[in-house]
């Protein structure tokens, strides 16, 4: 349909104003509110995840895509009836204890939302209570942990033994740029990500969504 089309390429452009035109012509010629996020919003946001993941582009573009996103479900959002949106899963997510980074940790917030996941974001500083009261209190089915320091690493561990009760319900991922694989195998998580896009592959995996 020509207005997904053009919902899709202004997503991807990062224009804002021209998401938030589409969003309220594709309303005007009768689309349904869930529609327009899955085929338009959504379905543009996982391009700019491949882009980005192939370096093709960079991080302003992401965020200023993923800004044009949240413009279209400003829009979008309240007129949603139920659960129409693919309901993919809860996360829950937060940069670990001691570490105030936020920015890696708010770009997968962006593209786990452009992916349809419902995210709730605990913030920075998070102390495993936090994560271990959020995930069980919002259900969640995958919960992400960031870390920027080599000194906050170390909390990761903690969160995850903690979490340990809860791992029939719950994966964990971990994250941030000292963060390896081989550290997430070492401290038991269930997936690592390098980047915010290779996270929304691995929670993907994780959950067997598509
Ligand atoms: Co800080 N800092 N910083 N810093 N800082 C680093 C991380 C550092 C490498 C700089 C350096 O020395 N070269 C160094 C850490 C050294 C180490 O431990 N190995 C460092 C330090 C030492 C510190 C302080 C201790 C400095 C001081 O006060 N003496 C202090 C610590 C404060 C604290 O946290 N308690 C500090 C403070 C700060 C600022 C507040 C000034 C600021 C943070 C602002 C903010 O986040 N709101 C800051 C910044 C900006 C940086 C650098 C320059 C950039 C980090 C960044 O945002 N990168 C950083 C140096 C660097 O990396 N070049 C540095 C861009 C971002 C998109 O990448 O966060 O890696 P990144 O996220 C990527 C992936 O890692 C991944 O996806 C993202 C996007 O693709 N990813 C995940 C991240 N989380 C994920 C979770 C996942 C999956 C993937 O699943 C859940």
């Amino acid at each position: 349909m020509q207005i997904i089309e053009e919902i899709k390429t202004a997503l991807m452009a990062g224009n804002m104003n021209k998401v938030k035109e589409g969003a309220n012509k594709a309303l005007e010629e009768g689309l349904a509110p869930a529609d327009i996020i899955n085929d338009g919003l959504i379905a543009a946001m996982s391009v700019i995840g491949v882009q980005f993941k192939n370096n093709e582009i960079y991080m302003p573009e992401v965020l200023v895509a993923a800004r044009a996103m949240h413009a279209g479900m400003d829009v979008l959002k309240p007129l949603l009836a139920g659960d129409a949106v693919q309901d993919r899963g809860t996360m829950v997510i937060g940069t670990v204890k001691g570490d105030l980074h936020d920015i890696g940790k708010n770009l997968v917030v962006m593209m786990m939302e452009g992916a349809g996941f419902k995210v709730v974001d605990l913030g920075v500083d998070v102390t495993t209570e936090k994560f271990v009261q959020a995930v069980t209190g919002h259900k969640a089915q995958i919960v992400g942990l960031s870390a920027l320091l080599t000194s906050t690493m170390a909390q990761m561990k903690g969160t995850v033994q903690a979490l340990e009760p809860y791992r029939g319900q719950v994966k964990v991922i971990v994250g941030g740029a000292p963060v390896t694989r081989k550290f997430a195998d070492e401290i038991g998580a269930d997936g690592y990500a390098p980047d915010a896009a290779s996270a929304v592959d691995r929670v993907r995996e994780l959950l067997g969504v598509a």
